[in-house]
Formats: C-alpha cells, sequence, structure tokens
C-alpha cells in the first residue's frame, strides 16, 4: 500500500481536467505538463503546478516519455495518470515509470504488451475460454497457409495487423482471388504503421454491433465488471454517440458477456480500468474484439448508472487497495448517451475547423454533464485531436434520455468554429436511432437523412437573431471591438446578419 499524494497527469484536453477533477475531490495535488501549443489551456489552469514540456507536435511533448517522467521526478509527483491516446497504452512508458518509483496508474507493462499484441491477446482468450471470431490462432506464414484458413472457415474474410486495433491495418477479403494480395497489402501496412508486419485472419462478421463492458481489476486478484456500452455509432472508427444500457442488450446476454469480461480480464491479471471489447451479430453471437489497456473516452456513462467514479477507483486500486465494490451490489441505474462535440464541418467531409472559440454557452439543467476544456477566446490548437467536449445526459429511460440529448444539444452554442452538434441533433431524431434500430453500418446506412442540409430554415432564422444578439452584447462590453469584427463566415450569420443587426 503506497498513498498517493500527487499525480501528474500525462495529458491535455477535457481528459486531463477529468482526471484533475477527481484528484482535487481526493485531496490529491495535480501535476500538468503542457507544450507550446497550451500555455493557455484549461489542464494548465486547474492544476496546482504545471511544466512546459516541448514544442506543439505531440511526438515532441506528449510523447516524450523521458522529460514527463523528469518533471514527475522533479514534482516529486508519486504517480502518473497518462489519461487515453499518447502514452497511455505505451509499455515502455510504464516500465520507465516503475524504474524510477513513479505509479503507473494503470495496468502493468507486461499486460499492455500482451494485450496490444492481438495475436497474444486472442491465444489467451480462447485459453480463458472467452470466444473469440473464427479464424487463425497464429500468425499466417504464407499465402498458403492464408487460402487453408480461408478454405476451413470460408469468405469473407479480415486480414488484421496483429500489432493493430483501432482499424488500422485491416482488409476486408471477398473473394479467394483477391486474398494474395491483401495478405500482402496488409503486412507491408503493418510493416509501415507499427515496424511489425505479423497478421492474422478473422472470419467477417457483417454489421456487427461493437459493444463494450468496462472492467475494475484491483491487486488481489478481484476482477468486476461495470455492465456495457453500445458504441456502434462510429464514422470511420471515430465514435460519435455512445449509450448504456446497449438497446440490444438482454439480461440473459449480458450476464455471460459480463462473465467473459470478468474472465478475460483475470486471464491476465489484469489490474486497474480495463475495456473488453466485443463484436456482437444479429443472432446475438458475441466474440471478443480486443482489450483496450486504458481509461476511455466514453467513460462517463458507464459513471452515470452505476454512479461510480472510475478515476478514483483507477486510484485506489493504483495505491494498492482492494476494491470495495462488490459485483451482486452493482446495479444499472436508468440510462446514459454520450454524444462526442468534434470541431469539425460535417458538410465538408467532417474537415477539422480549427480556429478561436467565440461564445460557447453549455448546456446545464437536469441530468447534464459536459466533460470539456474550451473557454471563449481559446484557439483550438490544430496539434490535437479535434474533439473540444462529451456531452452525457442521463434520465430514468431511453426514451427520457434521448429527449434530454435533443435539448441539451439545442442548448449547447458555440460560435466561432463548426462543431458536430448539428450532425448530432439529426442523428437524435432519426427513427433508425429512436427505435435503438442500428449496428456499425448507421452512418453509412442513414448519410443522406443525416447531411441533408434541408430542414433548418427556421432555426436558422432564429439563430440568427441569437448570434445578432451575443455580438451586441459583446461589442457593448467591447469584448471584441467593432473594427476586428470577422467578415460573415457562418451561414446563420449570413443569412441576414446586418438586418437583424440593425433592428437591435
Ligand atoms: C471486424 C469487423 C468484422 N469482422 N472483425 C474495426 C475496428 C477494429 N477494432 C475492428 N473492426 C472490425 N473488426 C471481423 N472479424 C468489423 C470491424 C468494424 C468495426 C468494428 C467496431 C466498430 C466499428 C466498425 C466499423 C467498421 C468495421
Amino acid at each position: 500500500m503506497r498513498k498517493i499524494n500527487k499525480i501528474l497527469v500525462a495529458n491535455r484536453g477535457e481528459i486531463a481536467v477529468r482526471i484533475m477533477r477527481t484528484c482535487r475531490e481526493m485531496d490529491i495535488a495535480s501535476v500538468a505538463v503542457f507544450s507550446d501549443a497550451d500555455r493557455t489551456s484549461m489542464h494548465v489552469r486547474y492544476a496546482d503546478e504545471a511544466y512546459y514540456i516541448g514544442p506543439a507536435p505531440s511526438k515532441e511533448s506528449y510523447l516524450r516519455a523521458d522529460k514527463i517522467i523528469e518533471v514527475a521526478i522533479k514534482s516529486k509527483a508519486d504517480a502518473i495518470h497518462p489519461g487515453y491516446g499518447f502514452l497511455s497504452e505505451n509499455s515502455e512508458f510504464a516500465r520507465l515509470c516503475a524504474e524510477n518509483n513513479i505509479i503507473f496508474i494503470g495496468p502493468s507493462p507486461e499486460v499492455i504488451v500482451k494485450m496490444g499484441d492481438k495475436i497474444q491477446a486472442r491465444k489467451a482468450m480462447i485459453a480463458a475460454g472467452v470466444p473469440v471470431v473464427p479464424g487463425t490462432t497464429e500468425a499466417i506464414s504464407s499465402e498458403d497457409e492464408a487460402l487453408k484458413t480461408i478454405a476451413e472457415i470460408g469468405l469473407p474474410v479480415m486480414i488484421k495487423a496483429s500489432a493493430g486495433g483501432g482499424g488500422k491495418g485491416m482488409r476486408l477479403v471477398k473473394e479467394e482471388s483477391g486474398i494474395v494480395s491483401s495478405v500482402r497489402g496488409a503486412r507491408s501496412e503493418a510493416l509501415a504503421a507499427f515496424n511489425d508486419d505479423a497478421v492474422y485472419i478473422e472470419k467477417y462478421v457483417s454489421s456487427p454491433h461493437h459493444i463494450e463492458f468496462q472492467v475494475l481489476g484491483d491487486q488481489h486478484g478481484n476482477v468486476i465488471h461495470l455492465f456495457e456500452r453500445e458504441c456502434s455509432i462510429q464514422r470511420r472508427h471515430q465514435k460519435m454517440v455512445e449509450e448504456t444500457p446497449s438497446p440490444l442488450m438482454t439480461v440473459d446476454l449480458r450476464e455471460k458477456m459480463g462473465q467473459d469480461a470478468v474472465n478475460a480480464a483475470k486471464a491476465v491479471k489484469y489490474v486497474g480500468a480495463g475495456t473488453i471489447e466485443f463484436l456482437v451479430d444479429n443472432n446475438l453471437n458475441y466474440y471478443f474484439l480486443e482489450m483496450n489497456t486504458r481509461l476511455q473516452v466514453e467513460h462517463p456513462i458507464t459513471e452515470r448508472v452505476t454512479g461510480v467514479d472510475l478515476v478514483k477507483q483507477q486510484i485506489l486500486v493504483a495505491e494498492g487497495h482492494e476494491l470495495l465494490l462488490k459485483q451482486d451490489e452493482l446495479r444499472q441505474k436508468g440510462h446514459a448517451i454520450e454524444c462526442r462535440i468534434y470541431a469539425e464541418d460535417s458538410d465538408n467531409n467532417f474537415m477539422p475547423s480549427a480556429g478561436r472559440i467565440h461564445n460557447i454557452t453549455e448546456p446545464l439543467g437536469l441530468g447534464v454533464r459536459t466533460d470539456g476544456y474550451v473557454y471563449e477566446g481559446y484557439e483550438i490548437p490544430i496539434h490535437y485531436d479535434p474533439m473540444i467536449s462529451k456531452l452525457i445526459v442521463w434520465a430514468n429511460n431511453r426514451e427520457e434520455a434521448i429527449q434530454r440529448m435533443r435539448r441539451a444539444l439545442y442548448e449547447y452554442k458555440i460560435t466561432g468554429v463548426k462543431t458536430s452538434i448539428k450532425f448530432l441533433e439529426r442523428i437524435m431524431d432519426s427513427s433508425d436511432f429512436r427505435e435503438g434500430n442500428y449496428d456499425t453500418n448507421y452512418i453509412e446506412k442513414n448519410k443522406e437523412m443525416l447531411l441533408s442540409t434541408e430542414k433548418c430554415d427556421i432555426v436558422t432564422q432564429d439563430m440568427v437573431i441569437i448570434a445578432t444578439y451575443i455580438d451586441y452584447i459583446n461589442r457593448l462590453n467591447k469584448v471584441i471591438p467593432t473594427k476586428q469584427l470577422n467578415p460573415v463566415e457562418n451561414r446563420w450569420k449570413k443569412y441576414s446578419y446586418q438586418k437583424n443587426f440593425d433592428r437591435l
């Protein structure tokens, strides 16, 4: 047992702020690290101490394990929380922490290595009796072997890079004639991206659901699960909406998958918060896909329905405490949905929309949480993820939660950059989403409805008046000098901006 008094958060943006909030509640001091692009970022303002670690590109700052360890030593931090992305699933970084007597808030380097290697992970799951997608157990060594495998399991198949994950280095093969070139293509892509050309084959599961289970393990061998998250609403492997409980789930299926998630984590002696990803087909067959050995972006929906602060649990198990949460005492209360707010332009192929936040009004009220970090006047750096916040709502049931999300999205006003808010409103309005009738093909299937530019005229008119009024107030306060007013560039401002301004 080792008490943690100070945590260095090796991250930025909303997740760094999220972690520091729990530190504050636990009377743990927080240390921020920042790049040139983040001198005035919220995580720097929120932390008790902050240290500069290098130029804006991640490779020269947030990925510099050596500099971060140096700051941890200098600031006398007992532990490092890596958040998600950056160094969170880097086994060398976890090892470096241990060598310097700093607690890495996450699993051991060995577990990170094992789960990062998808072939090893599959083998461990097979040994633990957790269902995996039918396919090869070893890396395929020749094209003949690939042909032999498809003779056994049938087409279509997916060729996947062992060092991949999250959709990188994947190939779908529908015909036997395509197998040789796909294996070669996947190999060279994997070699270039991961410096490892090992690939394996899985039977292709068509139109699957992506359902993941949250697990927590302690250093005493206890593992629990905190139920599922439905994450099928994705675009190019980027999640947009997550909810729990999953509309697809049954009581029996949850029981079985939850037990398998616990078995999966126990098989590798997992310590900390982790996620077991499953593919679920239309007949409710489920298969282990991969394990994420970090806190995930979408963790707040689990927090909301279970009442558990996952960051607090991570810290407690890292200190060596035994989990006080017991599986049979955990319940899913009500329904939670998360929408990811990205600074991107859905009308322009989801291009990142860099720029300065002009006005931001965040939704509040019953059952609403926002995890964000931007403020008025903040310029979103182009060097990092374009996600600016997460909007999480809770209600007693799914129908109420959807209505609450629609209300919260309506209240959410951001000017200065384009955001995914409008696109998310369309998702909430779509009948497939409202009926819970969706899988990983949802966005592709509904793209016409989701991208249509009609039907927003009345809303546009209201927005013009609101935008004009906000600008008017800003002029009164001299926040933005008149002569610096940007030329009109926003569709709903352009609509009849000057006419409305004259009326005020
Ligand atoms: C699959 C699959 C179908 N069959 N594997 C994509 C991300 C990576 N984690 C695994 N992925 C997939 N693996 C087999 N055998 C379909 C996908 C997939 C997907 C999975 C989860 C969520 C969204 C997805 C979108 C496209 C493809």
